[in-house]
């Protein structure tokens, strides 16, 4: 439902623009700022949510942090020399995602509660006509910045449907629901689950965590950032983009490991065990939570805190598998019945197969989700053959799990805006990437992922597809990608003028 703020603003919004950009979260910000820089107004941004911020909005659970450092995780245009810790907590993201939004003036070009029901090329006008539930909109270009962390996907558990206490899934936290001597359960143990175990063990009766999978873990070197340091910062900007840059070579080392040679992850493996070793003295619980598969064929978590937290007294760790959940109670494949309160979802998002994808249909009717049956594909990661003048950020292939997302974002921003420039300068009221180029890159791809970490580290991710294809992850350094999507590729596309002729 719209509030009367968003009723206003869609009411306001012109309803013809050059652009319109789906989502405002790090991509679809970055992307209206770039373009509100230059001088290129004509925008507007589709957000279903009643405020900005995207994936730093919605998962405001508690304990909710990012696992990248601030100084790295943010716009690179933006430094924000005020962060209070070296890592920081949602709610200084989403602060952070709020004042630049109006510092560049966003806000204005928002309208909220406007979800995007339906997206289709219109050949004839050569406009995307885009549906929403704040009405109807016209684009000539459509910027996807929906995100790859944005749908949870709910696991098919027999009877959770039948449970009578509280469903929550880490991304729909209720926060006015207290677990205080609560029994909780926690399904999953991601990146959100052991962020959110630590954070409410203390408060409530018991905590039981459903592990299927046990993540690999290494210390959290999270400090808070001295006043000097922020004086220094807005002092010397420099030194924050010296650290800022030191940050991103030192991450970007991890790809050696990832991608090129494996061994080189062992070290970080060495970490994770002690850590382990350190933190939980149990020689039963330590193997339970001892992964089987390569260090990074997952994301490679940090946390000081869950491992203490579940080791807890009140807290167990449940291995047995979850058999059904019961009006009052889990149980699991070993016949033993646990009464519980609340149910905490952290079973992650639709990350291989996108809800927006079944939204768009490009040149000949059929769905993004369609052409994707067989995988994601994408030329750069950014455009799709037969959906002219569609721009995917967040798109096939960029996603990272040892570095910023944010300079992936930026890069592909960059390349959506060389896009726009070129067809500005060209007259060109259509441009659409070729097969050719998609099955190029597809290939790229395809060798660049042989051999990694992801593919022959022997666990199951979301970052393969059903197939077992990496179709999520950028295979390489991510200075690589940066340098192929500085630029548009101009002969990869086809463009139609305004007139009428392919060129
Ligand atoms: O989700 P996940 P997440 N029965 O998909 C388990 C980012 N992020 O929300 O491993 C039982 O990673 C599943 O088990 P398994 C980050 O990119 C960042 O935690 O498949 N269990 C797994 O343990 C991250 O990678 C930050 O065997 C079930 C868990 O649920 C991404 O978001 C913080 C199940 C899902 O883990 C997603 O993380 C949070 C079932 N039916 C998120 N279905 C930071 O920056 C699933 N599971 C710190």
């Amino acid at each position: 439902t719209l509030d009367t703020r968003s009723d206003a603003a869609a009411a306001a919004a012109p309803r013809t623009v050059r652009v319109a950009v789906i989502g405002t979260g790090f991509a679809g910000l970055g992307m209206a700022i770039a373009l509100l820089r230059r001088g290129e107004d004509d925008l507007v941004l589709l957000e279903r949510a009643d405020d900005v911020g995207g994936t730093w909005r919605d998962n405001h659970y508690p304990g909710a942090a990012c696992d990248v450092q601030s100084n790295l995780y943010s716009f690179s245009f933006a430094p924000n020399p005020d962060w209070p810790r070296s890592y920081s907590e949602q709610p200084e993201i989403q602060a952070y995602l709020q004042a630049t939004a109006d510092r560049y003036g966003v806000r204005d070009r928002c309208v909220f509660g406007a979800e995007v029901t339906a997206a289709r090329w219109d050949d004839a006008a050569r406009q995307w006509v885009v549906s929403t539930t704040a009405g109807e909109f016209r684009a000539t270009v459509l910027v996807s910045a929906a995100g790859a962390l944005a749908d949870p996907t709910y696991p098919d558990i027999p009877g959770l449907d039948s449970f009578a206490g509280t469903v929550m899934h880490s991304a729909r936290w209720d926060a006015g629901h207290d677990l205080t001597g609560e029994r909780v359960a926690v399904i999953g143990t991601g990146a959100s689950a052991i962020q959110i175990v630590p954070a409410v063990q203390p408060q409530v009766e018991s905590l039981a965590v459903y592990q299927r999978t046990p993540p690999w873990i290494v210390p959290r070197t999270d400090h808070p950032v001295k006043p000097w340091v922020q004086r220094l910062y807005r002092r010397v900007p420099g030194f924050q983009k010296l650290v800022r840059a030191l940050l991103y070579g030192v991450r970007e080392f991890l790809v050696v490991g990832l991608v090129k040679r494996r061994i080189f992850l062992r070290p970080v493996g060495r970490v994770a065990r002690a850590h382990l070793a350190r933190q939980v003295r149990d020689p039963r619980l330590r193997a339970a939570l001892t992964p089987d598969y390569t260090i990074g064929c997952k994301r490679i978590l940090i946390s000081n805190d869950y491992y203490p937290a579940v080791t807890a007294p009140n807290a167990e760790l449940v291995t047995a598998g979850i058999a059904e959940v019961r009006p009052h109670s889990i149980v699991t494949r070993d016949g033993l019945e646990r009464p519980t309160d609340t149910i905490v979802l952290a079973t992650g998002f639709h990350v291989t197969d996108l809800p927006i994808a079944e939204r768009i249909a490009g040149r000949d009717g059929r769905t993004l989700a369609d052409v994707w049956a067989g995988g994601m594909v994408s030329n750069r990661s950014t455009t799709v053959a037969g959906f002219p003048n569609l721009f995917l950020l967040v798109g096939p292939n960029v996603g990272v799990g040892h570095t910023s997302m944010v300079y992936m974002i930026e890069s592909q921003v960059a390349y959506v805006d060389d896009a726009l420039r070129t067809m500005a300068a060209e007259g060109l009221a259509v441009l659409e990437t070729t097969p050719e180029a998609q099955q190029g890159y597809r290939d790229h791809i395809a060798a660049r992922s042989a051999g990694t970490v992801w593919l022959a580290g022997g666990c199951a991710s979301w970052y393969l597809d059903r197939s077992g294809h990496n179709t999520t992850l950028w295979p390489d350094f991510t200075f690589r990608f940066r340098r192929m999507t500085r630029r548009l590729d101009r002969e990869n596309y086809v463009g139609t003028p305004a007139g009428d002729r392919e060129v």
